[in-house]
C-alpha cells in the first residue's frame, strides 16, 4: 500500500518524539508526517542516566543507550486520536517490542498494539525490529522471526506498514534473507538505518565512559554514520528494483545538510528522515533542509524528488 509523505522528510522514531507535547511540536512543525518513539505494550522508564550524549566531540554524531523509554501504547493511541483531529499531516506509529509484565511473547505484542493503534487512527504503522540497547537480539537478526512479525501484523491490519531495519554491514547472507522475506509481505516501505550498535565513546577529562547504561555501549547516530546508512538505502533500493518489488526506502542516517539528503535520494531513498540533527536543530531543520532540496534540484534541473531517487551513476 502508498504513504504519500510531503514533504518526503520527517523525523526519525526516537529523539523528542515520546510525550504528547513532543508529537504536537512535531504536528506543528514543516515534517511531512509525525513519527512516534517506538512503543511498547506496557509503559517504560527507559535506561538509567545518562543515557543520551547528544552531540560527540568533533560532531561526529550522538550516542544512546535510552532503553525505549515510553508511554506504553494505549496513550499512544489517545495522542494520535488527539493529534489526527488537530493535524493533517500523515501520524506514524512506530511499535516495538520488549520484556513485559503480561508476558505476552513478541509476536503477540505487535498484534496487539498494532491493531490498536490502526484503531486510534493512525496513518501507517513503522515496526522497529532493530532496538539495540535492549539485552535480546534484535528481531532483525533473526530472519525467522521477522517472518512471523509480518505476518502476524500484515495479516491484522489495513493501513501501511513500514520495518525498520539496522545497519547489516558486512553481513551480505543476512541481509538478503531478510530482503528475500520482506518480499513476501505487503511492506509500503523500509527504513534503515536504525543507530550503529554497540558503539562508545570515552571522555578523557574524566576518563569515564559517556553514558551509563550497558557498560557504556550505545547506538550511534549523526554525521558519523552517513556512509552506512547510504550504503543500506542503495542495496535495499537495489534488490527491490531487481526483484521489482513496489517497497519503498525511506533513508535514516547521518543527514545534516541538504546535500546529505540529495545523497540518500540519489542512493534510492524516495523519503528521509532526520534523528540526530532533530535533537540538534529541533523543527526548523525540516523547512531548512527542504529549501536546501528544493534549490538543489531546481539548479541542477530536476523538477521533483522522484526524477533523482536511485539515480546514482557508477563510476
Ligand atoms: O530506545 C532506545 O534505546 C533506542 C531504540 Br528503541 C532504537 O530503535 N534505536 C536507538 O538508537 N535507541
Amino acid at each position: 500500500m502508498r504513504l504519500s509523505i510531503y514533504p518526503p522528510i520527517t523525523n526519525a522514531s526516537g529523539p523528542n518524539s515520546v510525550t504528547r507535547e513532543e508529537l504536537e511540536r512535531l504536528a506543528q512543525s514543516a515534517s511531512g508526517a509525525v513519527v512516534t518513539k517506538s512503543m511498547t505494550h506496557c509503559p517504560r522508564a527507559g535506561n538509567p542516566e545518562p543515557r543520551l550524549r547528544e552531540r560527540l566531540p568533533n560532531n561526529i554524531g550522538s550516542l544512546n543507550s535510552m532503553g525505549l523509554p515510553n508511554l506504553g501504547y494505549h496513550q499512544y493511541a489517545q495522542i494520535i486520536s488527539h493529534l489526527k483531529e488537530r493535524y493533517r499531516k500523515p501520524l506514524i506509529a512506530s511499535i516495538a517490542s520488549a520484556p513485559c509484565p503480561h508476558r505476552l511473547d513478541p509476536i503477540e505484542q505487535y498484534r496487539e498494539i498494532a491493531t490498536a493503534l490502526e484503531e486510534s487512527g493512525a496513518d501507517a504503522l513503522e515496526l522497529n525490529l532493530s532496538c539495540p540497547n535492549l539485552e535480546e537480539v534484535p528481531i532483525a537478526m533473526d530472519p525467522q522471526s521477522v517472518r512471523h512479525v509480518l505476518k502476524a501484523v500484515t495479516r491484522e491490519v489495513k493501513i501501511p506498514v513500514g520495518v525498520k531495519l539496522p545497519p547489516y554491514n558486512n553481513t551480505p547472507k543476512l541481509f538478503e534473507e531478510i530482503a528475500r522475506i520482506l518480499l513476501e509481505f505487503e511492506i509500503a516501505y523500509v527504513a534503515t538505518i536504525n543507530s550503529e550498535p554497540l558503539t562508545l565513546d570515552i571522555d578523557v577529562k574524566t576518563r569515564t565512559k559517556v553514558i551509563r547504561p550497558n557498560d557504556g555501549f550505545g547506538g550511534l547516530g549523526g554525521p558519523a554514520v552517513l556512509p552506512i546508512a547510504l550504503a543500506e538505502v542503495h542495496r535495499f533500493y537495489r534488490f527491490f528494483q531487481k526483484h521489482r518489488a513496489r517497497i519503498a526506502v525511506w533513508g535514516v542516517g547521518g543527514i545534516v545538510t541538504a546535500e546529505d539528503a540529495i545523497k540518500h535520494f540519489l542512493a534510492g531513498a524516495s523519503v528521509i528522515q532526520i534523528g540526530t540533527l532533530y535533537l540538534w536543530e529541533g523543527p526548523a531543520a525540516f523547512a531548512r533542509l527542504w529549501a536546501g532540496v528544493q534549490e538543489w534540484l531546481h539548479a541542477n534541473g530536476y523538477n521533483s524528488v522522484e526524477e533523482l531517487v536511485g539515480t546514482v551513476k557508477d563510476l
